[in-house]
């Protein structure tokens, strides 16, 4: 059975990392079986990152490069009723998501002193008092160096949470009175966009992102439908 490499959850949500939510998502909306295999050490991972999978000889990493083998492998693409318009649009979000939110959420955690000591003591609170200093130190720095490496460590607070809730406006406005992205039935995109309003609603961390989220009470209903269609449990 396909092994899905993935970071435990917490928090009451899937997973912390939209990537991996998004990706066991994508599993349960086509039926796909599967089994956690569950990672805090990223380092054999094909691409050093989680998400990733083995399933018989195939391994592979990365959410969207696992998702488009797994439509070809088990003919399970859910998106063949989108006109060719829809599967753009699906696509310009999708990198939108993954490309740029992501890294406003990845500060709103590791670099808003807001969440951080929270977040800091999810992730290493279990360690050796000295251990903990050096890892999440080590941890911290790596984080801030790849928000810079992208360029959204490099403006202010401000800017990257309105960055961030600008794109939170566009997936409200898109999806409007919609009960899935593209309309009465979810597809690919619908597994994306949950795991970052999932995410972003995290209800024991707070942000300029979560304040923008809540004001948009479609997007409370998508969270509130999509996780009772595909995460009951
Ligand atoms: N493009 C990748 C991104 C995966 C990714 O960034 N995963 C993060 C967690 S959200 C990770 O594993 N980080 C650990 C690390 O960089 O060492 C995907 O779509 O799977």
């Amino acid at each position: 059975m396909l092994e899905l490499y993935q970071f435990p959850p917490h928090y009451g949500i899937p997973n912390l990392s939209p990537f991996c939510m998004k990706l066991e998502c994508f599993l349960r909306m086509t039926g796909i079986e599967y089994t956690v295999v569950s990672v805090t050490d990223t380092r054999k991972a094909p691409k050093g990152k989680c998400p990733y999978i083995k399933d018989g000889d195939l391994t592979v990493g990365d959410s969207e490069l696992i998702i488009d083998q797994l439509e070809k492998r088990y003919n399970a693409s859910i998106d063949e009723n989108l006109t060719a318009q829809q599967r753009a649009l699906s696509r310009a979000f999708q990198g939108m998501l993954d490309e740029r939110l992501y890294w406003s959420l990845v500060y709103s955690r590791w670099r808003d002193p807001v969440n951080w000591p929270k977040v800091e003591a999810l992730f290493f609170g279990k360690l050796p008092w000295a251990m903990r200093t050096i890892i999440r130190k080590v941890a911290q720095k790596q984080i801030k160096s790849q928000l810079h490496g992208h360029g959204m460590g490099r403006h202010s607070t401000d800017e990257i949470y309105a960055i961030g809730q600008e794109d939170i406006i566009a997936v409200a406005d898109y999806l409007a009175e919609k009960p899935f992205f593209h309309g009465d039935t979810p597809t690919r995109i619908d597994a994306c966009v949950l795991s970052y309003i999932a995410n972003i609603l995290t209800p024991q961390l707070g942000s300029p992102l979560k304040d923008e989220a809540e004001n948009h009470t479609n997007l409370i209903a998508y969270r509130d439908r999509m996780m009772s269609r595909y995460f009951a449990d």
